[in-house]
């Protein structure tokens, strides 16, 4: 039986100085100084709010997770057909509680596939979660996690690059909480961790009907509404703030125009709140918005055009049936 075991990058092993309650600080200081006045999506993922997209994740109105667990099922054998010759590295960017990957897991082992699985993912207690999963259900299956962020998953990687050849998942639409630049910027320093011939199996959740993106951020059980309250109560409980919650509610909206839904918290009323962190009180007028998110949706071009930009090639377009949610396969050229 396989040992999963993990290593949680500490901020000199990742080669950076960081202290993340001063950055959590000095990110709301200026969002909160800006017009219109933003919080950076960033800082959803505390230990309550991993938990609350983890419940989002099961709400049938949010149609990403089925639609991707559709896809890998489905799709499996195609996914990975030109890795399983030789051992490789089946790395997880993101991989929360690896609930998704499970489906190529399984696959891989079936067929006898030498891999091992790199987890990578912020939060310590979905790395357990994965860790217990897979020795559950695939417990000769070799584990090797990395607690960090992306950045610093990357910079792990890249100074660890070893022959093997590596398939990296950036699953779940991840990539639709950045913009544009922000995404290409991304794909690009990937780009640079990964060799020649690696691959990425990169998922985007597709244009569709609005009233079903809507319904997707909205969901009438209200997890999406506490996950983006969320926030407000992070910064109470680590920057020493006095958000009184229930003057706030949610708002999740689509542009047409800029592709993506948006996620706002929006005033109930006039208010003054204090953070005790930032020494600075912050007024907010009955109805102003704060922007919490952005979910980009694409058109299958939008993805080959970024796979292009960042020096793809493309390999394979895998979808669910109703052809909602697109993996996206492409192999890293550098030669
Ligand atoms: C993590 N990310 C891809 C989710 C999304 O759909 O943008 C986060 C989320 N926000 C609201 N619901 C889910």
């Amino acid at each position: 039986m396989a040992v999963a075991t993990w290593e949680v990058l500490d901020p000199v092993t990742a080669g950076r100085l960081r202290d993340e309650n001063r950055e959590f600080a000095m990110d709301v200081l200026q969002g909160l100084s800006e017009r219109p006045k933003r919080l950076s999506s960033r800082w959803f993922y505390d230990e309550r709010g991993s938990e609350l997209f983890a419940d989002i994740m099961d709400v049938p109105q949010y149609y990403l997770t089925a639609c991707e667990h559709e896809i890998l099922e489905r799709h499996a054998a195609d996914i990975t057909q030109s890795l399983v010759g030789a051992p490789f590295n089946l790395v997880d960017l993101g991989a929360g509680d690896g609930r998704k990957t499970m489906r190529l897991l399984q696959h891989l082992t079936s067929v006898g596939a030498d891999v091992t699985y790199v987890p990578i993912d912020i939060s310590e207690q979905a790395m357990a979660d994965v860790a217990e999963r897979v020795s559950k259900e695939l417990p000769d299956l070799p584990v090797r996690g990395i607690v960090a962020e992306y950045t610093d998953g990357l910079r792990w990687l890249q100074a660890r690059s070893s022959d093997k050849p590596s398939l990296v998942l950036f699953l779940g639409s991840n990539i639709g909480n950045f913009n544009k630049a922000q995404a290409r910027a991304f794909l690009r320093r990937l780009w640079t961790a990964l060799k020649d011939g690696d691959r990425v199996l990169a998922g985007f959740d597709l244009k569709k009907d609005i009233d079903l993106l809507l319904s997707a951020y909205n969901d009438p059980q209200g997890v999406t509404a506490a996950f983006n309250l969320n926030l407000l109560t992070r910064i109470n409980a680590e920057l020493g703030a006095d958000f009184d919650i229930s003057k706030w509610r949610h708002f999740g909206t689509y542009s047409v125009f800029s592709g993506a839904m948006e996620s706002y918290l929006v005033s109930r009323a006039d208010q003054e709140v204090t953070i005790g962190a930032i020494g600075q009180k912050f007024q907010f007028d009955a109805w102003e918005p704060i922007h919490t998110e952005y979910s980009y949706k694409y058109l299958d071009r939008d993805a080959d055009d970024l796979a292009l930009a960042s020096g793809y090639a493309i390999e394979g377009r895998f979808y669910d049936r109703r052809a909602w949610f697109l993996d996206a396969l492409w192999r890293v050229v550098k030669e």
